[in-house]
């Protein structure tokens, strides 16, 4: 898109600002995935769809694992730009858990060379008191038991969720924020309720992912509401 003289800008913001209205812009610009070393990246979208799950990374192999997702959202861009925003954290991060709120590497950031090898610096690079082009990525790093299939979910919404470690995306000025989050699901492969199938994983690792589990509920009852 060509760019707005500037008057035409102020104009915009101002009208903005008399009308009250609220429609705020999110727009993904880039987001990409991590899984066990392999990135893929996707095409921006100009409409977050509902603001709601935008990606889930499936492992069905035991053993270690990594997964991450990286998202590049503006909001409000063609108002007052994509880089007067700032990010905070909330809630305290599980030990599977990592995290990073950073420029997305075009001018000072790391966060897509951190995100690219698979692990987040777990630092705010873009704080209210340095606001610029937010980025953020959250990672998992687990360990699955045969027998069992792993589920992390990445979430956008303009609602907070209500508990769990979640990432926060600020336009000041639009006063608008976004909430980045994941969940991590542990589910068997065999049919719960057959002989000698466990529906949940050992006591050490239900333990490891109650943050997690904790998130997952809260998602469904929503999701139930919603519908
Ligand atoms: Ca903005
Ligand atoms: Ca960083
Ligand atoms: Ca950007
Ligand atoms: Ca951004």
């Amino acid at each position: 898109m060509k760019k707005l003289p500037v008057t035409l800008l102020a104009l915009a913001a101002n009208a903005m600002c008399v009308s009250g209205a609220s429609a705020t812009d999110f727009n993904l610009f880039d987001w990409a995935t991590y899984k066990d070393g392999t990135v893929v990246t996707q095409p921006g979208s100009p409409v977050i769809p509902g603001l709601a799950s935008i990606f889930d990374l499936i492992f069905t192999t035991a053993g270690t694992h990594t997964a991450i997702g990286f998202v590049d959202v503006e909001i409000d861009e063609s108002i007052n730009t994509f880089f007067n925003e700032f990010g905070e954290t909330s809630g305290s991060l599980p030990a599977v858990q990592s995290w990073e709120i950073d420029e997305p590497g075009y001018v000072f950031g790391d966060i897509w060379t951190n995100f690219s090898s698979g692990v987040l610096d777990n630092t705010n690079a873009v704080p209210d008191t340095s606001p610029d082009d937010v980025s953020m990525a959250l990672g998992w790093d687990f360990t699955l038991d045969p027998g069992y299939t792993a589920k992390a979910s990445y979430f956008l919404s303009a609602a907070a969720p209500s508990s769990g470690f979640y990432l926060t995306h600020t336009d000041p000025d639009s006063d608008a924020s976004l909430y980045f989050y994941s969940t991590l699901s542990i589910t068997p492969n065999c049919q719960p309720g057959t002989p000698g199938c466990n529906p949940i994983p050992e006591p050490s690792m239900a333990w490891l992912f109650a943050p997690a589990l904790a998130g997952l509920v809260w998602t469904r009852r929503r999701s139930k509401k919603a519908a």
